[in-house]
C-alpha cells in the first residue's frame, strides 16, 4: 500500500487549525471574563451610606446593585460613614467629600473598585463592569447627562498608588474651597482635576478660578463648570484618568427619559429614591423628559436575593418601562442638543476676554 502522505499532511494542518482556534477561544474567554495576567480581577461596588440613611430609602437601588453583583462575582459593599470620627480615619467635615476618602480606603481591597451613589440602580445585568476597565487607565470618571458636569457620584477605580492618592487629595479638596457657593464636591472636582490636567496658572485656569472663587449662584457654578470643561477640551483620555463623553457611561438619570429604557442603551439608572417612586400612570409611558423627583420601577416585583446567582441574568420587568430604543435614542439625542446650547449660553456669560 501507498503511503498516503498528502492525507497524512492534510490531516496534520487540520489538528493545527483546531489547536489555534482552540488558543484563540480560550483567549477570548478569559479576556471578557476580565482576567488578567491570568489573575480573575476582584471588583468591588461600593455605596456609601450616611449615619441616618435608612438603607429602605434606596431599597430597590440597593437590591439591584446587590443582585447584580451576585450574579457576576462582584463585591458588593455598604459603608456606614458615622461622621467624620469614622472606622476608616476619614476626617473630612462635609460627608461629599468623606465619601471619596472612604472609597480611596475600601479601593485597597480590590483589583477595581465602581463607586456609586445610593439611589444609582442596576437595570440591565447583562453589562459588565470589565467592559470599562482598561489596563493603562486608573481612574474614570463621565460627563452627566443632564448638563455639563463632570459626575462625582460614581466613578471606576483601579487599586493603584496613583487613584489612591488622587481620591484622598480630592477628598482633601475641602480645605480648599473657595468661600462661595462652590457645589462642595461636584463643583471642587472640576477645579480639582483642571489643577492636575493643565499647565498650572495659565490664564485660561485662572480666569475660571476667578469665577469659581465669586460664584453666587448656581447659574455662576455651571459657568465656572462650563470654563472647566472648555479647558479641558472635547479629549476623553487624560493619560491615567478617563472623563468619559456623556452618553457613554454606564449610568444616566433615569427622569430623561421618564424612567424607559432599553437593553441596547442602558446598564444603570440614576434616581431611585423609594420615596419618589410612583406607580405606573393609566396612560402608560412615554420617553420625554419629566420632573426630577418621580420614577418609575422597571421590574415587577422585588428581588428575590436567593435567586441571585452566577450567570442568571434573567429579572422580571415591567414592560410598560421598556421603552422604544429609537425613541429614547431621539430623545437623548435631543437633551444632548439642547445641554450643548445652554453650555455656550453659560459659557459666554465669562465675557468676552476669555
Ligand atoms: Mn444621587
Amino acid at each position: 500500500m501507498q503511503f498516503p502522505i498528502r492525507k497524512v499532511l492534510k490531516t496534520f494542518r487540520l489538528i493545527i487549525l483546531i489547536l489555534l482556534l482552540i488558543c484563540f477561544f480560550v483567549f477570548l474567554l478569559f479576556h471578557l471574563a476580565g482576567f488578567q495576567n491570568g489573575k480573575r480581577l476582584e471588583i468591588g461596588i461600593l455605596v456609601v451610606l450616611n449615619e441616618n440613611t435608612d438603607a429602605r430609602q434606596y431599597d430597590l437601588a440597593l437590591k439591584s446593585v446587590e443582585c447584580y453583583a451576585k450574579i457576576h462575582g462582584y463585591q458588593f459593599i455598604t459603608a456606614r460613614d458615622t461622621g467624620p470620627e469614622n472606622i476608616y480615619q476619614c476626617s473630612q467635615v462635609d460627608k461629599l467629600f468623606r465619601r471619596h476618602c472612604i472609597a480611596a480606603k475600601i479601593l485597597l481591597d480590590y483589583d477595581v473598585m465602581m463607586f456609586l451613589d445610593a439611589d444609582i440602580g442596576v437595570v440591565n445585568p447583562k453589562r459588565k463592569i470589565e467592559e470599562f476597565i482598561e489596563k493603562r487607565v486608573n481612574v474614570i470618571f463621565y460627563d452627566r447627562f443632564q448638563n455639563w458636569e463632570i459626575a462625582t457620584g460614581s466613578y471606576i477605580a483601579r487599586n493603584t498608588k496613583f487613584s489612591v492618592d488622587l481620591l484622598n487629595e480630592f477628598a482633601n479638596y475641602e480645605v480648599r474651597l473657595p468661600k462661595s457657593l462652590h457645589g462642595s464636591d461636584n463643583g471642587a472636582i472640576h477645579m480639582f482635576l483642571a489643577e492636575k490636567l493643565t499647565p498650572k496658572s495659565s490664564p485660561k485656569l485662572e480666569k475660571c478660578r476667578k469665577f469659581y472663587e465669586k460664584s453666587k449662584s448656581y447659574e455662576d457654578l455651571f459657568t465656572f463648570e462650563a470654563c472647566i470643561r472648555d479647558l479641558l477640551g472635547d479629549s476623553i483620555d487624560f493619560g491615567k484618568i478617563r472623563i468619559l463623553e456623556k452618553g457613554t457611561s454606564w449610568v444616566r438619570d433615569g427622569w430623561l427619559t421618564k424612567s424607559q429604557w432599553h437593553p441596547g442603551i442602558d446598564f444603570m439608572l440614576h434616581g431611585w429614591k423609594s420615596w419618589q417612586l410612583r406607580g405606573i400612570p393609566q396612560n402608560g409611558l412615554r420617553p420625554l423628559p419629566i420632573s426630577k423627583n418621580r420614577w418609575y420601577s422597571p421590574f415587577s416585583g422585588n428581588f428575590d436575593l436567593e435567586k441571585c446567582k452566577p450567570g442568571n441574568v434573567t429579572w422580571n420587568y415591567d414592560l410598560r418601562v421598556l421603552g422604544n430604543k429609537e425613541e429614547i435614542l431621539q430623545t437623548l439625542k435631543k437633551i444632548r442638543v439642547d445641554i450643548e446650547i445652554m453650555k455656550r449660553k453659560s459659557f459666554a456669560r465669562l465675557d468676552g476676554d476669555y
